[in-house]
């Protein structure tokens, strides 16, 4: 899909932030192949936001002068959402973030809670990780990866327990793949906060995950594209790399990790889609910062269990994405603890989500994180976790008051898989 192209509103404004004011988001049932579904909806500009379960319905948003050119094309739309500037709006302003105090050799404060309260901008991320750390001193370390393509760091935080740094298997978490997910970032960071401040009330069965298995958790893979959606473009995907003749900017990440990287029907060779894998397996930065750091792990440690947390669909999604018949050696048993950690996060606010290998159970995804993670760095559980909501309810956009109920689910969702490693 030739989305974010340069058509009018958005290239003659390149360097103001788009108005998503009168864009409707449209659901199309699927009535015969996907493939010529998004072949069709090419030729108008419009915004693939998702492909939904199976490809048996599409979310589009369209601008107001496509609209008419949308109708034409001679589909059923379902309108769910009227107008997403209004959507947009009820995401709230940024509450600024005040950093905790410090004092020398002394651990400080947890965050304040409030921190969720609201989104907020890049560096207050980073601030909020440099917080976390202060709190759990002996614990704890930020670090970066990267830099991405515009010299950003992708920052992190690595906890560990009693038995010291670097020791144990590896737990990896990643947010923010896809730039307009926010609600991945803070909810990344809600469970890290919940590990940190449960390790330190002593709960027994967080001092033995800790003590077991060392975290790295990255909450902002695509620094990038995700400042661009702040400052440009709420709805962008990918992120934000340039090549030498092309005009369309960036790759989607998530079809650039180099396993199963360009199988057909899983990814898109066109720079301009939203789900372009670039020109070679592993060719953005953002990918060989992550491939290196998780092959690190893989061949220390190991890796015990990864989880790249995006939106929106409420899904577990195992290995594999590639192929709809192969399945992961360890299906049965990633199947059962994924429907364990489904039952964990209905019970907190009655959210159902659904679990199964990605192809089967989404779409088709070549080069994608989880089949990587699960074949080459040999993760045993690998999963990508698509949080609340539905497109109905927002899709990306919903508003800053879900972020603790979102925390809180998937709090008691990993409560349940540490409590089957
Ligand atoms: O298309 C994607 O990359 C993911 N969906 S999203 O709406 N967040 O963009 C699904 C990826 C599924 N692939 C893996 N499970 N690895
Ligand atoms: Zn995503």
């Amino acid at each position: 899909m030739r989305t974010l192209l340069c058509f009018s509103i958005f290239c003659s404004f390149a360097a103001a932030k788009l108005s998503y004011n009168g864009f409707k988001v449209f659901r199309i049932e699927n009535k015969g192949s996907a493939e010529e579904l998004e072949q069709s909806l090419s030729s108008i500009n419009s915004i693939l936001l998702s492909k939904d379960p199976n490809s048996e319905a599409f979310d589009i948003a369209v601008p107001p002068d496509q609209l008419q050119a949308a109708h034409q094309l001679g589909f059923e739309l379902n309108t769910v959402i009227d107008d997403l500037g209004t959507v947009l709006e009820n995401e709230g302003p940024f509450l600024t973030y005040i950093a905790t105090e410090k004092t020398q050799g002394v651990a400080a404060d947890l965050p304040p809670l409030s921190y969720f309260d609201s989104y907020h901008p890049y560096d207050e991320h980073i601030q909020f990780l440099t917080d976390l750390q202060a709190a759990f001193p002996n614990n704890s370390d930020t670090f970066s990866l990267g830099p991405s393509v515009e010299g950003r760091e992708l920052p992190g935080i690595h906890l560990w327990g009693g038995t010291g740094k670097g020791v144990k298997p590896a737990i990896v978490w990643h947010g923010t793949a896809h730039a307009r997910e926010w609600i991945s970032a803070p909810t990344v960071e809600y469970i890290t906060y919940k590990v940190i401040e449960e390790y330190q009330g002593e709960d027994s069965e967080i001092v033995s995950i800790l003590d077991n298995y060392d975290f790295y958790i990255l909450p902002i893979v695509n620094p990038d594209g995700f400042v661009y959606t702040h400052e440009s473009e709420r709805l962008w995907r990918k992120n934000r790399q340039t090549r030498d003749s092309q005009t369309c900017i960036g790759t989607d990440v998530n079809r650039n990790w180099p396993s199963h990287w360009n199988v057909s029907g899983g990814s898109s060779p066109d720079p301009c889609s939203n789900t372009y894998r670039g020109e070679a397996p592993g060719d953005t930065p953002e990918i060989q910062a992550l491939v290196a750091h998780m092959l690190d792990l893989a061949n220390g440690p190991g890796i015990k269990a990864y989880i790249d947390w995006h939106s929106y669909g409420k899904l577990i999604l195992l290995p594999y994405g590639y192929n709809c018949t192969a399945l992961p050696d360890n299906y049965e048993r990633q199947m059962s603890v994924g429907t364990g950690v489904a039952s964990a996060i209905a019970s907190v606010n009655g959210l159902e989500f659904r679990v199964g290998p990605t192809c089967t159970n989404l779409y088709q995804t070549a080069g994608s994180s989880t089949d990587w993670a699960f074949d080459v760095a040999g993760a045993e559980f690998s999963w990508l976790i698509e949080l609340r909501p539905t497109a109905a309810e927002g899709g990306f956009v919903i508003p800053p008051e879900n972020i603790l109920p979102s925390g809180a689910e998937h709090w008691a969702g990993v409560k349940y898989m540490f409590s089957q490693l």
